[in-house]
């Protein structure tokens, strides 16, 4: 019987353990075996000869559960150490995000007006209506109020629907001349394939002496600045309307995906429309108490000069939040 006991507590492996069990507890284990001889026993020491077999079962049972709860243990704490993570580890498989193509575009128009000696200005994305609306010649019902364009909070607060409430916050605390773009984000109730909520912007403006600032000014920089945004690329001027300048005109580019024959993107017009600008009204100036000053203005969406220059066909990936699309960017 002994043996038993060596061979138990020797045991390394679950399987080892299996196998010594069967051996011992089987339908032809050892304690079978026994409680056969059993029968030969004469009578008088029958009671004890079961007895001391009783005894050794019930050991051997212990024995054998405590060391599967050992060997189970000691398996266990393998495993985990074979399976376990070193977090400090490099791995091989990283996926890389990027510099969101939006924020890679808005960097580069900075970076242009920047070189011309713009300053880059910001302002509050929660507004009140004199600066998002009435400085502008947006006069109260006027449709661009409409409570369906607009986010509207209570007490005439909304959210900024342009950034052009940025350059009027900076003709209330700065003297002409001024030399200024407001990039960031705004906000329109708008949403299908063309339009989200939230989108970018980036808007100019330039103030100086009654008599300094013209539209060839404004044409030239536009000019100049669409050739440095899309390369070697035509540029046309054709009259328009906002309400916040006057004249008013809107740049096209000749189509950078069919060179101006006419495709599907450009609507086999040969041009694609980029921006919008114009020559400042009055009534802004008056708004701010601004004299003997003239200026030009611009305003462009990020979104769609980011989709022109990334052949990026729907504006809504650019607001999944998918890495797979900066993983296209890196
Ligand atoms: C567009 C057109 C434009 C402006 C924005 C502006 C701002 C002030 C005074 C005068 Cl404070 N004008 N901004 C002017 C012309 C056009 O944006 O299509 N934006 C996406």
């Amino acid at each position: 019987m002994k043996e038993w006991y060596e061979k138990i507590r020797s045991a390394n492996s679950v399987e080892d353990l299996e196998n010594i069990r069967i051996s011992i507890f089987g339908k032809k284990g050892i304690l079978a075996e026994q409680f056969e001889k059993m029968k030969a026993v004469p009578n008088e020491e029958k009671a004890s000869f079961a007895k001391e077999l009783n005894t050794h079962k019930g050991e051997l049972t212990s024995l054998f559960n405590e060391q599967k709860i050992i060997i189970q243990t000691k398996e266990l704490q393998e495993a985990m150490k074979a399976e376990a993570i070193d977090v400090s580890l490099f791995s091989t498989t990283s996926r890389k995000g990027a510099l969101h193509p939006v924020m890679e575009t808005m960097d580069r128009i900075v970076e242009y007006f920047s070189s011309m000696n713009f300053s880059v200005e910001t302002g509050p994305m929660v507004e009140d209506d004199f600066h998002n609306f009435e400085a502008l010649n947006l006069p109260k019902y006027h449709p661009a109020r409409d409570m369906q364009d607009t986010f509207y909070f209570k007490d005439e607060m909304l959210l900024r629907t342009h950034t052009s409430p940025v350059q009027i916050r900076t003709m209330l605390h700065t003297k002409p001349p001024i030399r200024m773009i407001a990039p960031g984000a705004v906000f329109r109730r708008d949403y299908d394939l063309t339009h989200t909520p939230m989108f970018h912007q980036v808007e100019g403006l330039l103030v100086d002496e009654t008599g300094k600032v013209s539209f060839a000014n404004l044409k030239y920089i536009l000019e100049d600045f669409l050739k440095y945004m899309f390369g070697d690329v035509e540029v046309r001027f054709r009259p328009s309307f906002f309400p916040f300048t006057e004249p008013s005109a809107e740049a096209d580019i000749s189509c950078i995906f069919c060179k101006g024959e006419g495709c599907r993107v450009c609507s086999h017009t040969g041009w694609l429309e980029v921006l919008g600008c114009g020559i400042v009204d009055p009534n802004v100036f008056k708004a701010v108490d601004y004299e003997d000053v003239s200026g030009y203005a611009f305003g462009l969406g990020v979104e769609r000069f980011a989709m022109l220059i990334h052949h990026i066909g729907d504006l809504r990936s650019l607001f999944e939040g998918d890495v797979r699309l900066l993983e296209q960017f890196q």
